[in-house]
């Protein structure tokens, strides 16, 4: 028998807690240093997305560590969106088939049923209030600083100029899951030809809450529930506790000029009139200026690992905008095929570290990208009517060819095919489509023009032809 090796995991957040499940059972020894005091015995847990939209690859993740059930049982499926448009018309669209959906999981509840997990496995130890302040990659050394209980600031701030550290281990594998502002990851960029990139996008966004309206759910439950405005998006997603979390996103800039409660009012009313009852008046003028809009950063790096001694996963290694609702799912897709790795190469880190920078920073770096892309779509093009129909179309082409055309959605959150392999599928349905779309207008041109022609010929009124074919064309669009 070989030595026990242990690991080290940076961060509690969502993909620490689930890859000390990992880890444990590959037979590591585990220790996992949080910096925030243990969310499963504090009141209020200030920060980021109080729910999320889990899909098909969260759920292979904790399906394989035996815990998807569990997370599942206690989430909302959402079967399709439901487009608010101005005047306050809704629309659903479904995802697929019934069997096709997505689950709103609290956040909180997701990350406590994971540590609590991770804790009563074999060999696993939690260590909360460590904050990393300093480490040596190469030689597997971390410090730690004890965090006070209250310390809100988990951003990896070093703080080596205020002397030295309370605890300092040494261990065979590094495992950063410190979030998007890893400190991890910091210790990487100095290092050479390490590949490293990072976005701001103008837009932040605001949690506010549709409460529950005489006990009940206030809008539709099962949805996923959209305000497309173009340069303003909201988003909704149901809770347990039958309320809805809100979340705007829209430029800081604009969230500047919105100084008094009659701005705030006035913006929504203009914006978002049918929501306004939801949140209520007063509520919606105490939440916006509650807490200050927070910021949307995309980070892309390469590689992912040190030597066989360290490796960083999740937000760590790849954050990304949430236009797409995958940036956990990825996350925990990462622990998944590091363990797939793991088998693989029969757990020898020196092989398996290089080989998962490689397998899966172009998957990565593709969701990245698609996300942001999204993003600026959604910006530039998005109203409700335009965002329906897009859904319709793209619903439509799967109707016609099920084999060959499959939505760019259905393969991101209904499938595991790897993010770059599903970049390169978009493409060549682009050009498909494109290409049909081409010959369809030809055919309507050669089409038209002979109608017109006989129109003429036979004296009939063109107008009357060309209602007809507005007619149809409306009916297309509703
Ligand atoms: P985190 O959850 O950030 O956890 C990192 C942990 O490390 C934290 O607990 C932190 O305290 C700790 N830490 C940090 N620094 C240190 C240090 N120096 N020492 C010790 N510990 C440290 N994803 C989806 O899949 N679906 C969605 O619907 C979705 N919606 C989103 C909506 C919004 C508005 C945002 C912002 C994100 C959304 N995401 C979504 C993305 C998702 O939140 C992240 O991808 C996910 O939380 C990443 O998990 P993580 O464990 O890598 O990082
Ligand atoms: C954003 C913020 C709808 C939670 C992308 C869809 C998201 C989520 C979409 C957030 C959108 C946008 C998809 C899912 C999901 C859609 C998706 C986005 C969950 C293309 C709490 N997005 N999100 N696409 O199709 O594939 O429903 O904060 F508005 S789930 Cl931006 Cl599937």
């Amino acid at each position: 028998m070989e030595k026990q090796k242990s690991v080290a995991v940076v961060g509690g957040g969502l993909v620490g807690a689930m890859n000390a499940c990992y880890l444990s059972s590959r037979g590591f020894k585990v220790d996992l240093y949080e910096a925030r005091q243990d969310i499963r015995t504090m009141e209020i847990v200030r920060g980021r997305s109080i729910n999320l939209a889990l899909s098909c690859r969260g759920r292979q993740a904790l399906k394989k560590v035996g815990l998807e059930d569990q997370v599942v049982e206690d989430g909302i499926p959402m079967y399709a969106r439901m487009i608010h448009d101005l005047n306050g018309t809704l629309r659903p669209i479904p995802y697929g088939k019934s069997d096709q959906y997505i689950m709103s999981v609290d956040r909180r509840k997701l990350n406590e049923t994971l540590l609590t997990a991770a804790e009563e496995r074999p060999d696993v130890t939690l260590h909360f209030q460590h904050k990393l302040i300093s480490c040596d990659l190469e030689k597997g050394k971390l410090s730690f600083k004890i965090a006070p209980a209250h310390d809100d600031d988990s951003r990896g701030q070093v703080y080596e100029r205020n002397g030295g550290a309370d605890v300092e281990v040494t261990s065979d594998l590094i495992m950063g899951n410190d979030g998007a502002y890893s400190a991890i990851r910091k210790h990487m960029v100095k290092r050479p030809r390490f590949n490293y990139s990072q976005e701001y996008i103008p837009h932040g966004y605001m949690e506010l809450t549709v409460p529950p309206h005489n006990g009940e759910f206030a809008m539709a439950i099962n949805y996923l529930h959209i305000w497309p405005r173009n340069e303003y998006m909201m988003i909704a997603l149901p809770n347990q506790d039958k309320s809805f979390t809100l979340t705007l996103f829209m430029p800081f800039d604009m969230f500047d000029q919105i100084k008094t409660g009659d701005d705030v009012m006035r913006f929504f009313m203009e914006k978002f009139p049918d929501s306004v009852p939801l949140i209520g008046e007063e509520s919606l003028k105490e939440t916006y200026f509650k807490l200050p809009p927070l910021p949307l950063v995309s980070v892309k790096c390469s590689p992912y690992h040190v030597l066989d001694k360290a490796v960083i996963m999740g937000d760590a290694a790849h954050a990304m905008v949430p236009f797409y609702g995958q940036g956990m799912n990825c996350g925990f897709e990462d622990c998944l095929v590091f363990d797939e790795i793991m088998e693989e190469l029969g757990n020898d880190l020196s092989k398996v570290l290089p080989e998962f920078s490689v397998v899966r920073s172009p998957d990565a770096h593709a969701i990245c990208d698609l996300a942001m892309y999204n993003y600026i779509e959604m910006r530039e093009s998005v109203n409700s009517r335009w965002f329906l129909m897009r859904k319709k179309v793209d619903a439509c082409l799967h109707a016609i060819m099920p084999r060959v055309f499959i939505p760019l959605y259905t393969m991101v959150s209904f499938s595991r095919i790897r993010y770059h392999v599903v970049i390169n599928k978009a493409r060549k349905q682009d050009v498909l489509v494109d290409n049909s779309i081409q010959a369809l207008m030809a055919l309507t041109a050669v089409g038209g023009g002979y109608l017109t022609a006989v129109a003429i010929s036979r004296n009939f009124n063109i107008n009357s032809i060309t209602d007809w074919f507005h007619n149809i064309a409306d009916q297309i669009l509703k």
